[in-house]
């Protein structure tokens, strides 16, 4: 798999982001609508837990599979494991990277958020596949987010690892993502742009097409 392109609209969602949309229906609308990669980000106020959780995982993955999108679980590396998931992604207040690698193995997608170039340097040290970098913008979905970064830590750390895979996350849309791309973001992730809209595969549409755009611009 070519991370950099999986990285391309790398949707995230759990099912306290869909408002009133069935989750699973928001999932396949995403993938019917283009998106290269999917976090299963179950966490906060209202959601599932034990064998609930557990199963929406699987109906997920199940979705994803069908479609080759790959399946990244947030934070639970042990769900990750026994339900056979690509991968696992780490903030900077959970599991280490290099514990994760160990626990995964070497075949898994490993990424990990970073605020700054430091934060960058010491996931790479650490094994990660790739970094998201963010918030970009303010954001409601995530109340205990960094401060709003802008674009600049994205500049740094593609200046540093002119190779290395970085996602933008935070606030991000169709009309405002660009700035994101232009700083080095291979691509980008998106919760509530495509989970929190009236038609979430016509706005999985509209940010793939952007994103051809954009890249073609570049
Ligand atoms: N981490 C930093 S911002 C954020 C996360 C999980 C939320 C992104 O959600 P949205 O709705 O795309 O702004
Ligand atoms: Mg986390």
């Amino acid at each position: 798999m070519n991370i950099k392109e999986a990285l391309r609209i790398y949707f995230i969602m759990g099912s306290n982001n869909c408002g009133h949309h069935e989750p699973l229906d928001v999932l396949k609308q995403a993938i019917d609508g283009g998106i290269t990669m999917f976090q299963f980000r179950e966490k906060g106020s209202g959601a599932l837990i034990g064998e609930a959780k557990k199963q929406f995982a699987r109906d997920c993955f199940r979705l994803c599979k069908q479609a080759n999108v790959p399946f990244i679980v947030n934070d639970d590396v042990d769900l990750a494991i026994e339900i056979g998931a690509d991968g696992v992604h780490v903030g900077q207040d959970d599991l280490d990277a290099g514990i994760v690698r160990q626990k995964l193995g070497q075949d898994k997608i490993i990424g990990v958020s970073s605020h700054t170039l430091q934060e960058s340097k010491a996931a790479i040290e650490a094994g990660a596949d790739y970094i998201g970098m963010g918030p970009v913008y303010a954001t409601t979905t995530k109340l205990d987010t960094n401060p709003v970064a802008g674009t600049t830590a994205i500049q740094e750390t593609r200046e540093h690892f002119p190779q290395f895979p970085i996602v933008a996350i935070g606030g991000l849309q169709a009309d405002n993502f660009t700035p994101a791309i232009e700083a080095g973001a291979d691509g980008i992730s998106i919760i509530s742009a495509i989970a929190s809209v009236p038609n979430p595969k016509e706005a999985t549409e509209k940010l793939v097409s952007t994103m051809k755009e954009v890249i073609n611009d570049a």
